[in-house]
């Protein structure tokens, strides 16, 4: 009787094992997922991700530092719409925008970061990384990026 007590924890443990060893597969967890870092670099007058194709729901660290000499502000955001050759206000593009980093924070020299998850997919003609510093965009600070699923 002993025994068979004695084997059954046996085989017990071995099911336990199993299910925890290293062949288990784990459910993944996306949201303690650390963020993937995205470095950009600004000047008068370019704006240059190290990346510019993203996934649907994973986590991004834009990591923008200014390296001009003037302030810069950071967005991405639907493309400025033209409105008789005049573009969108800083004030509307930043309302629009899924991520923003203002200008008064980027004076030249600064890093800011700024976490994004996109929820949905974008072709390049939807979405960009923008400057929105009055003369700014117009002078070339916009770059379009990708979200697939
Ligand atoms: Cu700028």
């Amino acid at each position: 009787m002993r025994v068979v007590v004695w084997l059954m924890s046996l085989i017990v443990c071995a099911l336990l094992f199993a299910a925890c060893g290293p062949g288990a597969t784990l459910p993944t967890q996306p949201a303690t997922q650390k963020p993937i870092e995205v470095r950009v670099t600004m000047n008068e007058f370019k704006i240059e991700p190290a990346m510019t194709n993203f996934k649907v729901g994973v986590p991004y660290r834009f990591m923008v530092t200014n390296k001009g000499t003037v302030n810069h502000d950071f967005t991405i955001s639907p493309p400025v719409m033209q409105h008789g050759g005049m573009a969108m206000s800083t004030e509307d593009a930043h309302e629009n925008a899924l991520a923003v980093i203002d200008a008064n924070d980027m004076p030249p020299g600064a890093t800011k970061t700024v976490d994004l998850t996109f929820t949905k997919s974008y072709s390049p003609a939807e979405l960009e990384a923008a400057c929105h510093t009055p003369g700014h965009y117009e002078s070339g600070m916009h770059v379009p990026l990708t979200v697939t699923q």
